[in-house]
């Protein structure tokens, strides 16, 4: 039947963004709300009529509800057929890999990332392509368009009777339904770019301690099937491995501040050789090891200098790409290997054209991501596999790894400072002053910091010659250092404003300072430079990472 689509823009002061549709649960559940945007989606991308389509989300709440309406408004819409994971579960990557090994035209993956989860959290829809990336800028912006427009939408008559749980064919109104094992595809796709006879040496006997934090969202069920079931590690190596609707009231990012309790373990005599954690839906990583977590921009270094050392790898990388604020540690390596190196926009999208063009091999984000040509999206799960197989090829500690990795190309500290500025026109009004005075920063000094340039970053996409501006503000010191400040895409309220600080050490007696305090000053100097308190009265970072 078609329904009148009386106005809720289901974007409404949200442009389609890196990610996707992301919002509090509440305005999801308002009537015709997910409807509309599926509808946008299946008006912009004709190609899901008579095709395949991919259906999986990270279990968080109203997760099985939007599944319903999913499959009703594909079969109105005419889709031939949907793939969905068991109880309704696909992990990012997963689906991104599921979507092209079934043929799909795309695929719906239903999640808020890291974003907290529950009836007072957050829910979200994300679109991928044919290829499992994310839509374009170009289609993201038709969606958004054609939500403007839209004044009707398809959907069966009959509720969806399709049980979630049961593996195998089912069907809806004729449209065929099929449920899939989620994690089966993904972890053969693992074995064949690892060494897992390796791995499993490794962990063998429990001699190699490694603990897993699933924080309670969609990697759980992954983490148990390969690295306990797969390789061998001891049971109970991944913690918190059960889905839940509420992420068990947590905040499900992996990072040194919201998963701080995990990071303790780490901390003291007694800490496992080998740690990881991942996020919502499972495209982000955090890695540790003894009284030390890797710096995303240091993993994607370190992984950059070890590839010959892994399967998958093992013929050499065609080129990395790191988004700009991310630490340009990889950049020296690409450099002593010969290796193309990209700086794009912050969104994993900006990758894709790159991966699909074969010019890069792997490429990483400061926050957490990190993924290779494999798959067109980050992937968390690959990168710990990644991680124990140099760890089980090299036979030593990751302490010592990272010591010798700094040792050979220098430390870069970095660490991000996110201010949440309630009011966010406040927080556009900090952006527009700094841009403002870019131009005045060149040669001046702030404190002992002395400023070489400054600009606001502008991408030009080498693949489709796209021009994206203002990506981001950039402030460069004259010994090696810099400042990032770029306002966040993905929260649902307020406004969050990232400050990227970051300081290359070539000196190995001072690598063993902590990041903190290697980038205080530069942290000061950050603060001076945006006038955040005289504007924002707000005095320190509300959160580190
Ligand atoms: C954040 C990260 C960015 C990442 C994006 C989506 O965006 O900084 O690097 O690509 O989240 O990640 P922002 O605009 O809030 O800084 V995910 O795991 O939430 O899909
Ligand atoms: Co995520």
């Amino acid at each position: 039947m078609s329904v009148p689509a009386v106005h809720t823009h289901p974007f409404d002061d949200q442009r389609p963004g890196t990610a996707g549709l992301r919002k509090p649960v509440a305005r999801f559940q308002e009537p015709r709300y997910l409807e509309n945007f599926f509808q946008s989606v299946f008006d912009s991308w004709t190609k899901l009529k008579g095709s395949t389509l991919v259906i999986g989300g990270d279990g968080r709440y109203f997760n099985r509800e939007a599944i319903a309406v999913l499959l009703r408004m594909a079969a109105a819409n005419g889709v031939k057929k949907c793939v969905v994971g068991r109880d309704g579960l696909l992990s990012t990557p997963a689906a991104s890999l599921l979507i092209p090994a079934v043929q799909a035209s795309g695929g719906f993956i239903l999640t808020a990332s890291h974003n907290p989860g529950g009836p007072d959290g957050d829910f979200g829809v994300k679109f991928n392509v044919d290829n499992g990336g994310q839509a374009s800028e170009t289609l993201t912006e038709a969606i958004y368009a054609r939500s403007r427009a839209l004044d009707r939408y398809y959907i069966t008559t009959e509720e969806s009777r399709v049980d979630l749980s049961r593996l195998g064919a089912q069907q809806h109104v004729g449209m065929a339904v099929e449920i899939v094992d989620p994690v089966s595809q993904y972890a053969a796709v693992m074995e064949t770019l690892f060494d897992f006879a390796r791995m499993r040496d490794l962990l063998k006997n429990g001699q190699f301690r490694m603990r897993f934090d699933a924080l309670h969202a969609v990697t759980g069920p992954y983490a148990r099937e390969i690295l306990e079931r797969r390789l061998g590690a001891a049971a109970g190596s991944v913690q918190n491995a059960k889905p839940l609707p509420d992420f068990g009231g947590g905040h499900p990012d992996p990072n040194p501040h919201d998963a701080r309790e995990f990071v303790r373990l780490f901390e003291g005599n007694g800490a496992p050789d080998f740690g990881a954690a991942s996020d919502g839906d499972g495209d982000r990583n955090m890695i540790l090891g003894p009284g030390v977590v890797v710096s995303p921009g240091d993993s994607l270094a370190v992984l950059a200098a070890n590839a010959h050392l892994v399967p998958g790898y093992g013929r050499g990388l065609a080129g990395v790409a790191r988004s700009m604020p991310t630490s340009r540690a990889v950049d020296r390596v690409a450099k002593t290997l010969g290796l193309p190196c990209h700086e794009t926009p912050t969104g994993w999208r900006f990758f894709c054209n790159l991966l699909d063009a074969g010019q890069v091999t792997l490429c990483g984000e400061e926050s957490f991501g990190t993924s290779s040509a494999h798959a067109r999206e980050k992937d968390g799960l690959w990168a710990v596999l990644f991680w124990l197989n140099l760890l089980a090829v090299r036979g030593e500690p990751l302490p010592v790894i990272l010591k010798k990795h700094w040792a050979e190309y220098g430390r870069d500290f970095f660490i991000r400072e996110d201010y949440e500025i309630p009011d966010a026109g406040k927080a556009a009004e900090v952006m527009r002053a700094l841009g403002n005075s870019l131009p005045r920063l060149a040669g001046s000094s702030v404190g002992d910091i002395r400023i070489e340039r400054a600009d606001s970053f502008t991408y030009t996409d080498p693949i489709d010659g796209s021009v994206s501006k203002n990506q981001g503000l950039r402030v460069f010191s004259a010994n090696d250092g810099r400042v990032v400040f770029r306002l966040s895409g993905t929260g649902t309220r307020g406004a969050t404003l990232r400050v990227y600080l970051e300081q290359h050490e070539p000196d190995a007696a001072k690598h063993g300072q902590a990041a903190k305090t290697a980038l205080a000053d530069l942290s000061e100097a950050a603060r001076r430079i945006a006038k955040l308190e005289e504007l924002t009265g707000l005095k320190a970072p509300s959160q580190t990472t």
